[in-house]
């Protein structure tokens, strides 16, 4: 590490620089502006929004901030690398909406190590590797690490992914662990964890890692991620979970476009019942959107074609640190919502608050409400999966639907 800032201003830095490359590739400043103004949307996801403070023109800047600090950003290198995972993680950055602009922003990246999408094999490819190891760098990881009988398990060029993963952390001035996998092992963490698999963060410990949830992340929030360490040369406020909290600092459930049907108690009971018919609440056939921290509803996917609530599936939470063992099955509903003190449902706490609005009550949103989610898990014991911040105010009060 070099100060807090990542060392984003050293001998790492080459010409040309952002806006340069941008209009050197036939964008305007327009484009540019414009690309700008939809990052800018996604840093205030989660804002803490107290207008006119620093912090919140740091958390949520305008365009026209994110405009200046990205266009004279010039390129540092990037290890990117892939461990065990499925390559939707690089999928999911490589077909991210804004494709046009958005690829001549990862082109500001040096990305000069990506056994995925680079050209280079063998031994070329392992000295591209080692080369950027010996000099500062931006390192992202995709995938788990696996710990299990030596790390046999992974192998690149014939070293474990551990030891690469440490070598290439060595210099690397930020480290962002990208996907479920890289977060905390995901799928393949998942009982009995065959391989030992763990996250980023367990293996290297003295630096700060950014993590970025999701089976697979949206595109949209990887980018702006990197963005945001590139414009402001430091990492994001972050949760507990080392998410960047401009992202992921809010329930699915708390925007999601079918809550009144929640709030109103009508559940989808079947995938092809009048309810999924009709669009209600998918919290019966298993939706874990009321314990999921993600920008899904908001940001959505494929520029905002739609997400996995819209298109009518439940979602499975994969956000949130343990998923598979926590959610699973994922199409049966969640047992336990604990919130007022008490013990009740999920769907106890959605007939309350209709009871509130029958009574023409203004009420707040559900983040001032629940406070833990509980779980049965298989072998009948109690499990917290996900707590709030029981003091959580939303921005606005908001009517209940009737
Ligand atoms: Fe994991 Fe990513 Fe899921 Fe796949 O790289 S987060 S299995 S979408 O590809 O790591």
């Amino acid at each position: 590490m070099t100060g807090d800032n990542f060392g984003l201003s050293g001998p790492i830095w080459k010409k040309p620089t952002l806006l340069e490359n941008v209009l050197e590739a036939g964008f305007s400043r327009r484009d540019f502006l414009k690309y700008c103004a939809e990052l800018a949307g996604i840093f205030t996801v989660g804002a803490p929004l107290v207008a006119g403070t620093a912090a919140a023109q740091e958390a949520a800047p305008t365009a026209e901030a994110v405009a200046d600090a990205l266009g004279k950003v010039t390129k540092p290198n990037v290890v990117w690398l892939q461990l065990q995972e499925c390559t939707g993680c690089m999928e999911s950055v490589l077909r991210s909406g804004y494709s046009t602009i958005e690829d001549v922003v990862l082109n500001l990246l040096s990305v000069n190590y990506n056994e995925l999408v680079m050209a280079a094999a063998g031994t070329a490819a392992e000295k591209a590797m080692r080369d950027t190891f010996a000099a500062e760098h931006i390192l992202v990881v995709n995938g788990s690490v696996p710990t299990k009988d030596n790390g046999i398990y992974c192998m690149i060029g014939g070293q474990t992914a551990e030891s690469v993963l440490r070598d290439a952390a060595e210099n690397a001035s930020a480290i962002l662990a990208v996907g479920a996998c890289a977060v905390y092992g995901s799928v393949q963490a998942a009982r009995p964890n065959p391989t030992g698999a763990k996250g980023v963060d367990e293996i290297i410990t003295g630096k700060p890692v950014v993590n970025v949830s999701g089976c697979p992340p949206i595109g949209e929030v990887i980018t702006a991620t990197i963005t945001y360490l590139l414009t402001h040369g430091k990492p994001p406020k972050m949760d507990a979970e080392g998410r960047p909290l401009f992202a992921y600092d809010q329930r699915i459930h708390d925007s999601c476009p079918k809550r009144a049907h929640y709030d109103a108690g009508q559940y989808v009971r079947r995938f092809d019942d009048e309810g999924a018919r009709n669009g209600w609440c998918l919290y019966k056939v298993g939706c874990k959107g009321p314990s999921t921290f993600a920008p899904c509803p908001i940001i959505q996917w494929n520029m905002k074609a739609s997400w996995p609530i819209g298109a009518g599936h439940p979602c499975i939470g994969c956000t949130e640190r343990d998923f598979f063992d926590k959610f699973t099955p994922f199409y049966e509903e969640l047992p336990d919502i604990k919130g007022f003190g008490v013990d009740v449902n999920a769907e106890r706490v959605g007939l309350g608050l209709m009871g509130v609005a029958a009574a023409g009550a203004v009420v707040h949103g559900a983040g001032t409400i629940i406070t833990k989610v509980g779980m049965k898990t298989k072998d009948g014991t109690d499990k917290t999966v996900a707590e709030f911040d029981g003091v959580r105010e939303p921005a606005a009060t908001q009517e209940a639907d009737q």
